[in-house]
């Protein structure tokens, strides 16, 4: 037992002993004894926020990129409620968060005190597990539970509330060990079961995503592709798991979809889903693979139990962990001759086709292309580069028209959550602070969260932003042209100057509006990161006619018109 610590301290200790190295903030007085705690701990880094959504996206962020918790300590009430869309999201993206709140002290619980908030009910749906620890004595089991659950299965977010009085209180206690992350792996017999499966097969295909890609992971998921000479899909938003250059990447399933590539997917004859969730987005509004038993032949490989089964009676399911999944993979007997092999080809010949520029650039050339953008940032950016977006239609651009290289270079939002992207990539440049990272927002998702540039600057985090400005909530004024043509309502936006804005931060600000004056740009601003060690931002003056590579405003009107029912008229 050790000598008599404040909760604060074991707090730290606890954090300290579990591997936590970095703690993304926002101060509140409800946790000042933590705070002071941590001008003793430089080893703990302290990153401090401008609102609390960015400190529970960083915390994500991180935890995608490196695999290791993300934790992120908040105040009470209106910390909680601000850092709740960064634990929604940690949910969806399958990310280990652990959110640590400062509670009001435990005398005046349940009076509705100054800031109170009931951490159990506001955060019970989001999260793998929320508790509050009433004893100062009991921090080390609570937090080392709470790094267990967000690392083990599948992995999610997990929030504590520490009053702020148990924070203050002495104890004597003894510490805990670090968590170690659990994962399943799959037993012989599903192996065989699966290669049973594939071996029947005419039209397989491989269809990967969700979080634990470790590079290795990848590699052996590569070198079971090639021995099977199968063609491999990537799930909405992760699509570095595959390199997108491989022979046998033949595009992403997610929003805006290649129409062919959906159609290889309803025509097949075997899914081997591995690591994805099987969500909306990647089903198609589980219209591709229908719930809860597919026309197609289904191996479901999860890291989560409980997710197994949940939608989908798959034929075959495994409670795995990726890294253990590929391993066993990657030493599979391959099947001899496939009588798909030929089918690889003509599939990743449509992918190639998908990423040619749009026929709608060709009938009306916008004064900015934004595939000529996409196509001259792959060119000018190294391989590994880290690229974040957040929501909205400027993101099919990229996730058509760009491709990703490397597995942990894309940070993108599985929940859809605007604001994700400009904290995202602040905690990316910060955990690897050599590598490019780039931002690519909307003008509206930009602005959910762009006061985190000030945080950019405070840690000389030299991000490039990319603002695709088209004066509106694009995304919904395409549903509102196709459900109710012409009446416009809550889409338009008056903006700021993006790139005066950027300059006001400290940071350095440009704005395109031609496609001729992109290159020279882009090699400012990259320029302008390494000498300032600050951040850039462009603007790019979108068209706003053109909604996304197959959509523009006035055609969809005419377009709108034709495909909604008639309605009698009014006589
Ligand atoms: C936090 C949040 N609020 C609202 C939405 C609904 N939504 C989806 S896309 C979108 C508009 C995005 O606008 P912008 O970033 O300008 O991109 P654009 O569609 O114009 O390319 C909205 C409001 C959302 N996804 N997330
Ligand atoms: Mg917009």
């Amino acid at each position: 037992m050790s000598d008599s610590r404040s909760g604060a301290r074991i707090l730290v200790d606890q954090l300290l002993l579990q591997g936590v190295d970095r703690l993304f903030c926002v101060p509140g007085e409800s946790y000042l004894g933590v705070l002071d705690a941590l001008i003793d701990t430089p080893s703990l880094r302290l990153i401090v926020n401008r609102h609390e959504s960015g400190s529970t996206f960083m915390a994500g962020a991180y935890a995608r990129l490196t695999g290791q918790p993300g934790v992120a300590f908040v105040t009470r009430g209106p910390g909680a409620c601000n850092a709740a869309i960064g634990i929604h999201h940690a949910q969806q993206d399958s990310l280990p968060v652990v959110l640590l709140v400062g509670q009001v002290p435990t005398g005046v619980l349940e009076r509705e005190a100054f800031q109170e908030i009931d951490c159990r009910s506001l955060f019970a749906s989001m999260c793998k597990w929320v508790a509050q620890v009433d004893r100062a004595d009991r921090i080390p089991e609570f937090v080392a539970r709470a790094l267990q659950t967000a690392t083990s299965g599948r992995q999610g977010p997990v929030v504590l509330a520490l009053p702020e009085d148990v924070l203050e209180q002495s104890a004597r206690t003894a510490d805990a060990r670090c968590h170690q992350s659990v994962q399943a792996a799959p037993s012989d017999t599903q192996i065989a079961a699966l290669r049973r499966m594939l071996g029947r097969a005419q039209r397989p295909m491989v269809l990967v995503g969700g979080p634990g890609w470790s590079a290795a992971a990848s590699e052996n998921l590569r070198g079971f592709v090639e021995a099977n000479r199968l063609p491999v899909v990537c799930a909405f938003r992760y699509q570095d798991v595959f390199d997108n250059r491989h022979p046998n990447y033949i595009g992403e399933a997610g929003l805006g979809i290649n129409p062919r590539l959906a159609e290889r997917i309803r025509n097949a004859d075997l899914v081997l889903a591995f690591g994805v969730r099987l969500g909306e987005a990647t089903t198609g509004g589980y219209r591709w693979l229908q719930p809860p038993v597919p026309q197609q032949a289904l191996v479901h490989a999860h890291a989560g139990l409980e997710e197994l089964g949940r939608v989908y009676q798959a034929d075959l399911m495994i409670n795995t962990g990726m890294p253990q999944l590929a391993a066993r993979l990657a030493m599979m007997a391959p099947i001899d001759e496939p009588v798909w092999a030929g089918a690889v080809a003509a599939a990743r010949e449509q992918y190639r086709q998908w990423q040619q520029r749009p026929e709608i650039l060709e009938q009306q050339a916008p004064n900015l292309d934004p595939w000529q953008v996409m196509q001259q940032l792959r060119a000018a950016l190294p391989a590994d580069t880290i690229v974040c977006n957040g929501a909205g239609n400027f993101s099919i651009w990229l996730h058509r028209f760009f491709p990703y290289l490397a597995p942990g270079t894309q940070l993108a939002p599985t929940s859809g959550c605007m604001g994700y992207a400009v904290p995202a990539a602040i905690a990316a440049k910060i955990s690897a602070p050599d590598k490019t990272v780039v931002c690519i927002s909307g003008d509206g998702d930009f602005l959910m969260t762009g006061q985190e540039l000030a945080t950019a600057c405070q840690y000389n985090a030299p991000v490039l932003f990319l603002v695709f400005n088209n004066g509106m909530y694009g995304t919904v004024r395409m549903h509102q042209e196709r459900r109710f043509p012409g009446r416009v309502v809550g889409t338009t936006l008056t903006n700021p100057d993006f790139s005066a804005l950027a300059g006001a931060y400290g940071g350095a600000g440009f704005r395109v509006t031609q496609t001729a004056d992109f290159a020279a740009a882009l090699a400012q601003a990259l320029a302008s990161l390494r000498s300032r060690r600050l951040p850039a931002l462009i603007e790019l003056a979108c068209d706003p006619q053109l909604l996304s590579p197959s959509t523009r405003i006035d055609e969809l009107r005419a377009d709108a018109a034709a495909i909604l029912p008639k309605r009698p008229s009014a006589a």
